[in-house]
This record gives structure tokens, sequence and C-alpha cells, in this order.
């Protein structure tokens, strides 16, 4: 800091007249004790005479060049947070190592367990509902994707190649856990009870939908279950999330939040925000990161220059795991530890989930534009969650050919069947359009409300025939 002002001054002062220039030592004086004396004139003033130093980037090993270092054995600096180390090294530290941080998994593509892993206890019960539950989303995002496509309903977003992030999530949690989703986790909600049909009555936006047909499509939010309506603006969750969390702390009530997020809503104010909040104020929160490698048409790479996600967990102080989003059995034990952590220590918890997006990223997008089909392919049959847990399930004997053709058969029933139930429901009364925001109606609610009954009569063609007016 007393470095930069002096600099910026030293800088200043060659541009102006000798008349005009001003000295930089009345600045170190007002500097707190800290960052004034010698060491801010000694830094500013001093040439290096190589700059090799500077070049030498290695981050690792600065422990060992500390205790290697005995002209600075017992100094250390001492500031707030702890000792901090000195060192007559200069050395930056390293924007990237070699090696990027390994992903934690359990299940290898073929569905077998790989030797030695360490991961949570799923038994047969567990596993095939964790099973059927992503079968179930998966059903339900073709049938309501095709939906839209056949224009009866106005937009929809799937989470294909992503269920078992979804799933595998929802099951390690509590259903006390409040959960802000981002928009693709509609697994999160079905595995707590929110069923086809609410999902279905919320996409059409009819009289049963909770919302009242005021929300774009997937915008699902359930207090039943505890998990926090979405909202179209990106990462406004995260922040959120960490408030959630710190009151729950706050009631002691033994739970934690979630929130989840995608790799383009880390770049968003509020998930640095979030993050750091959550950490300063030890709030019980998980931070899951679906990194699926595109924020729409934005791939990772132009998106973030660090290793993912996970690395930026150390930056807040943020304990942090990477593990295989397509891998259910290592999500689910990745997030059962990090509840007991988040819950027993008080502290936030990030995950990157590494993924993939294998669908367009919303009915509004055409993604074969912008990468390529055998990318998408490739993610959509070799690295598929629902097929490596399947085949890890039947191998363990829980489930067959016929089980599948069974439950594959009455999903798709059960979801048309939600989706005619929905179609055919009556919109919700147009009064309800104005109503909820306000404990009494304003006189300019009352006034627009005027308003669009009048366009109602005037061009009635153009209107719905099945709202309420
Ligand atoms: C504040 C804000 N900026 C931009 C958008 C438009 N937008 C919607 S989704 C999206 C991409 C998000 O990508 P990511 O977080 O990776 O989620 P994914 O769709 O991959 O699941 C963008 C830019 C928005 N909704 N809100
Ligand atoms: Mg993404």
């Amino acid at each position: 800091m007393a470095s930069w002002v002096v600099r910026s001054r030293s800088c200043l002062n060659h541009f102006l007249p000798s008349s005009r220039r001003t000295s930089c030592s009345g600045i170190i004086r007002k500097l707190p004790v800290a960052f004034s004396g010698e060491s801010a004139a000694v830094l500013v003033s001093r040439r290096f005479e190589s700059i090799e130093a500077g070049q030498k980037l290695d981050p690792c090993s600065y422990e060992e060049d500390y205790h290697n270092d005995t002209a600075h054995e017992n100094q250390a600096l001492d500031f707030p947070g702890g000792k901090i180390p000195l060192t007559s090294q200069m050395k930056f530290i390293s924007e990237a190592s070699d090696m990027r941080l390994p992903c934690y998994r359990v299940l290898n593509d073929d569905g077998s367990l790989i030797s030695d892993s360490i991961y949570e206890q799923v038994g047969e019960e567990l596993a095939v509902n964790m099973y059927t539950a992503m079968v179930t989303l998966k059903t339900m995002d073709t049938f309501l994707y095709e939906a839209q496509r056949q224009g009866r309903i106005s937009f929809y977003m799937t989470s294909c190649g992503e269920e078992a992030i979804n799933i595998a999530s929802a099951a390690a949690l509590s259903p006390h856990d409040f959960a802000l989703p981002q928009y693709r986790e509609a697994g999160v909600l079905l595995w707590r009870g929110f069923t086809v049909q609410e999902c279905t009555n919320q996409c059409f936006g009819n009289k049963d939908d909770k919302g009242k047909g005021r929300q774009m499509p997937v915008h699902y939010g359930s207090k039943k279950h505890n998990v926090i309506t979405i909202s179209s603006p990106l990462a406004t969750q995260i922040s959120q999330a960490a408030g959630v969390a710190y009151s729950l702390k706050l009631d002691k009530r033994g739970t934690c939040a979630v929130v989840y997020t995608g790799d383009g809503g880390t770049s968003e104010g509020d998930f640095h925000a979030g993050l750091n909040f959550a950490a300063v104020m030890e709030a019980p929160v998980i931070f899951i990161c679906r990194n699926n490698g595109w924020a729409i048409s934005t791939p990772v790479n132009e998106q973030f220059r660090s290793d993912g996600i996970v690395t930026k967990g150390l930056g807040y102080g943020i304990r942090s795991i990477r593990v295989d989003g397509n891998d259910a059995i290592a999500v689910y034990s990745a997030i059962h530890a990090a509840r007991n952590m988040a819950i027993n220590e008080d502290r936030p918890i990030l995950v990157e989930a590494m993924t993939y997006r294998v669908g367009h990223h919303s009915t509004s997008d055409d993604s074969t534009r912008y990468r390529a089909t055998n990318e998408i392919e490739y993610w959509k049959t070799v690295r598929s969650p629902i097929a490596r847990f399947r085949k890890w399930i039947q191998r363990n004997g829980w489930w067959s050919d016929d089980k599948e053709s069974e439950f594959c058969r009455n999903t798709k029933k059960q979801v048309l069947q939600a989706i005619q139930t929905a179609e055919k429901m009556e919109k919700p009364p147009l009064t309800e359009l104005f109503t909820d925001v306000y404990d009494q109606m304003l006189p300019n609610l009352q006034e627009q409300e005027r308003s669009l009954r009048d366009a109602f009569k005037k061009h009635s063609t153009d209107y719905p025939t099945d709202v309420h007016v």
C-alpha cells in the first residue's frame, strides 16, 4: 500500500514542474505503523539486481524455502490473523501449478468401483431410489422440452447430463436443509417430493402453479420443501445462501443451506461476495458449482483463467473439493461429508462438480452453432451419469433390464398424463396478477389492472381464452 502510494506520487511528480512537486515523506508518516517506515521506502528505491528472482514461480516451495532460510529463523510479521513468516526470497505465487487439481471419483466409466476409494456406503434401497429419480428427471425433461417445441409452453431448460449432481447431492442432504437452486436443478425438488405434476403445472403456469403463473417456466420454488424460488438474474441466490446459512446457525437449527451455481454464475460479483461473507461469518453453507463447461455459448476457458472453481475456495479461506459430477456415488459422498463439516464445524464448503451440459442451454439456444456434435455425443453416451450408475446397480443385482423397461414405460405415461392435466387446467384469474406484492393494492396497480381489462375486451381474440378475466 505504502509503496503503491509513494510510487504513484513519484510518477506524477515526474510529469510536473519542480515548483509543484510534492514530497512523499508526509504520506509515509500518515500510514499505519505496519505499512510505514523503512521497508516501504526501501522497496521504492531499490533496483532489482536481476529479474530472475521474479521469474521463479513455484507456489508450492514456500514452506521449504522458509525452513531453509536460516537468516530469518524465528522472524515473522505480527499481523491480525496470525504470524506471517519473513523471507528474503522474492517469489511470486504462480498463477497456475503444473498439474490441475485432481477430481474425486469412485465409479469408473464402466460403473465399476475404483479399488481403495473412500466413499459413503449406498445401500440397495437408496441406490434404486437415486437411479429411478435420475430417470424420472430425464423423462420429464425429454417431454417438457418437446412440449415447448410444439408451442405448448413458452420456455424450458433440461438438466440433461447433470442428473447425478441433482439427485445425488439432494440425497445426501436433509429435507430440512434450505436449497437455493440456479435453474438446472429440478431434480433436487423431485427428490424432496415436489411432483412431476407440480413441475408441469409451473411450466404451464396454470391455477395450481404456486407461483400463479408469474414466473418463467422452470423457475420452481416450494416453501413446503425448503427450496427457495429460482430467480432469473444469475448468482443472486449465492449471497442469499450465505445469509440463510448464517440465520440457520443463529437459530441453532442443526441444518445447513445448499446453493447451486453454474460455472458462468461464478463470474458474478455475488459469487465472490457470497463466499467471502460465508467464510467470515462461519456460515454452514455448501456451495455447489456445476462446472458443465459452458455458460450458454461461452466456454470455461473464456470465463476464467484459474484451474476451474475449486481453487477459488482457498482465496476465501473455504475448504473445497473437486468431484466427478457424473459419478453419483462420488457426489453423494462428497456432499455427505461437506454437510457434516458445514454443520458440525460451522463452516462453508465449496464443491466443484465436473460435468457437461449435454442439452442446449435452453429452448432459446442451439448449441450446435458453437460446439462440436461429436463432443456432445461423447458426453451423452460414454460419460452418461445415468448409464454409469445403472451399470453399478445392475452389477450389484439391484436392477435388471426388465425393471428398466417397466419403470421407463410407467414414467413416460406418468409424465405425459401430467402434461395433459396441466395443459387442460385453467390459468390463474387475472386479478391475481396484481396481488401479493403489497398488503393492499396501490392506486397505480389498480389503474394497471383496469387498463389490462380494457385491452382484453378490445382485443379478445389476441388473448388466451382460458384466462378468467
Ligand atoms: C445477471 C445475469 N446476467 C446474464 C444473464 C443471462 N444468462 C442466463 S443463463 C447464463 C449462463 C449461465 O451459465 P452457467 O452459470 O454456467 O450455468 P449453466 O447454464 O451452464 O447451467 C447467462 C449469461 C442472467 N440471467 N443474469
Ligand atoms: Mg455452465
